[in-house]
């Protein structure tokens, strides 16, 4: 029988507001995936929240490549590699080092290039991490950047992102750097009322919109419910659109469940009564045997 697709998740542990390790971890259980988290640094609350003196940061770098040493010890292997919000921009050389030691010919690197969003980079990200963001998605197989973060990748101001198709398509085929990356830009809109990705498929070279109805509201942490959910997908076997597609559906769901709910924005979308969605028939009797 084939082990879980393992995945290395080097994101951040916020303890209070699904982001990150909160949502990465659960989507990609319940989506089949054994996810070994490497902490870039330890939150009390992710940034979306008023910063105060007791707000806790830690920035755990040392740690990063500890654990790097020990799991190449233990001969670990990975079927992905996915990383999100870093620390420092000090972290960029240890992942890439990462990649150095366990990146094989089949292993999908998704690089979600967690900077910023609406318009404005997060209080903790410098004009240095930002740069060197940019040179770790140029070696990612797949990126999903918010449009806040595609400006900056692409160094075009956030006004002048684009609203209609064929501005979209000329980022796509640009962040996807003549085709050597696969780009799921998450956040466009192409018509009035429906909200998603616009997707460009470094395999087929085909570009494609998975579009959700779009919800009165914009909770933190859906980006990485988003990736999670592709990535998942990915794993299972799905091509981008498809997996783009049911990206876009779970999180339309959750953030119209929770508002529903009525729970404040920054506390992140209620995903767990639905990850039931995501789960997978589970393998007969006669396999487990
Ligand atoms: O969702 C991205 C994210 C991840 N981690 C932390 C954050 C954010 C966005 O605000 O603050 C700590």
């Amino acid at each position: 029988m084939k082990r879980a697709p393992r995945i290395a998740a080097i994101q951040d542990l916020s303890g209070f507001g699904r982001c990150s390790t909160t949502v990465v971890l659960p989507v990609l259980s319940a989506m089949g995936g054994q996810c070994c988290p490497m902490l870039t640094a330890y939150l009390s609350a992710h940034t979306a929240f008023p910063p105060s003196p007791h707000s806790v940061f830690l920035d755990l770098s040392d740690q990063m490549s500890e654990t790097a040493a020990h799991w190449a010890e233990l001969g670990v292997t990975f079927d992905a590699i996915y990383s999100g919000f870093l620390g420092s921009a000090g972290q960029i050389a240890q992942i890439e080092a990462f990649y150095r030691q366990f990146r094989r010919a089949d292993t999908l690197v998704l690089v979600d290039p967690v900077m910023g969003d609406h318009g404005k980079p997060y209080r903790t990200y410098t004009p240095e991490l930002c740069r060197r963001m940019e040179e770790l998605a140029a070696q990612a197989d797949v990126i999903t950047p918010n449009l806040t973060e595609a400006s900056l990748l692409l160094g075009e101001d956030y006004t002048s992102c684009p609203g209609d198709e064929a501005g979209l398509r000329a980022w796509l085929e640009r962040l996807s750097l003549d085709g050597q990356r696969s780009v799921v830009l998450t956040g466009v809109g192409l018509h009035p009322g429906v909200t998603g990705a616009g997707c460009f498929d470094r395999e087929t070279g085909r570009i494609s919109f998975a579009m959700a109805r779009q919800e009165p509201a914009r909770f933190s942490g859906t980006g990485d419910l988003f990736a999670s959910v592709l990535l998942g997908s990915l794993l299972r076997g799905e091509g981008l659109a498809d997996a783009s597609q049911r990206a876009a559906d779970f999180v339309q769901h959750c953030v119209a469940y929770t508002l529903a709910v009525g729970t404040p924005l920054p506390e992140g979308v209620q995903f767990e009564p639905l990850l039931g969605e995501l789960m997978g028939p589970a393998p007969s009797r006669t396999d487990v045997r």
